[in-house]
């Protein structure tokens, strides 16, 4: 069983399709690593009468926030890459009154056992604080960028932001004019625990991306587009800083001053 879904929520998911795409020619998105979620609460119609006839899961311990929202998110254990069939690997699910659990009620390739993303108390708890704090994010994006990775293994910046973001930032002015608010740096965690999502939650009320040590990035934005392109220009700003690296030379890098130039010229 299925629902209908309307224009504006198919436009949603046709950009995360393309964006999924994107990941994967990146080499960011191998097996099924990555996932998405959008925020369709205020754009969903057609609710069914009764919710008997879908699949049931109950959850413990989410945020009550949570109750009767509608989220479309990708599958655990699927590839991003086949997104271009959204209702095989992805699913919209509609949390119930309590936020005890919710119904998959489109997708889930129509089997019983799909499930969200493992990390969906992340994409659920960021969701929330985006609505909570007025902002119109409504998409979320994780994945496994390269560079960005790379950049965490190096002991300075796994725990040192600020040295983090002067590196990509003094790569070339469109990283720091595009990730104005720059990345936010979480300690190593387990993957799709409430701890991780506690982090990213706080790291992205100040910064554009959270950036997982040894894991990946996560960036929200008002559709898939967006929420990518903070990923994309940050790895660029990595990509660069560690060619530069890779080809035996330290960058030059902006200064300071060429930082704080762009910054009042443009009021980033
Ligand atoms: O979906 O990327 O973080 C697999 C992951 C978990
Ligand atoms: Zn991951």
């Amino acid at each position: 069983m299925s629902v209908i879904l309307n224009d504006l929520v198919k436009e949603e998911i046709s950009k995360v399709s393309e964006v999924a795409s994107y990941l994967f020619s990146k080499g960011w998105a191998e097996r099924n690593g990555g996932n998405i979620s959008i925020n369709l609460t205020e754009i969903f119609t057609g609710l069914p009468e009764s919710f008997d006839e879908f699949t049931y899961v109950s959850v413990a311990n989410f945020p009550k926030e949570a109750a009767n929202k509608v989220f479309f998110v990708t599958g655990t254990g699927k590839r991003l890459r086949e997104l271009n069939k959204p209702e095989k690997v992805s699913c919209i699910i509609k949390f119930d009154d309590s936020a005890s659990g919710y119904h998959i009620i489109w997708g889930g390739n129509n089997d019983p056992s799909f499930r969200p993303t493992s990390e969906l108390i992340s994409h659920v708890k960021i969701h929330l604080d985006k609505i909570a704090e007025g902002s119109d994010h409504r998409t979320i994006v994780h994945t496994h960028p390269i560079e960005l990775i790379c950049m965490t293994h190096y002991y300075r910046f796994n725990t040192d932001e600020q040295a983090f973001n002067f590196a990509i930032w003094s790569t070339l002015p469109e990283v720091r004019a595009f990730v104005p608010r720059g990345v936010g740096i979480t300690p190593y965690t387990l993957p799709g625990s409430e701890a991780l999502a506690d982090l990213t939650v706080a790291a992205l009320r100040s910064k554009d991306v959270a950036i997982w040590n040894l894991h990946g990035a996560l960036a929200t934005g008002r559709d898939a587009h967006e929420a990518f392109d903070f990923i994309d220009v940050a790895n660029k700003g990595a990509t660069i800083f560690l060619k530069c690296l890779a080809s035996g030379f330290s960058p030059l890098g902006m200064s300071q001053e060429n930082l704080d130039e762009l910054v009042e010229v443009f009021g980033l």
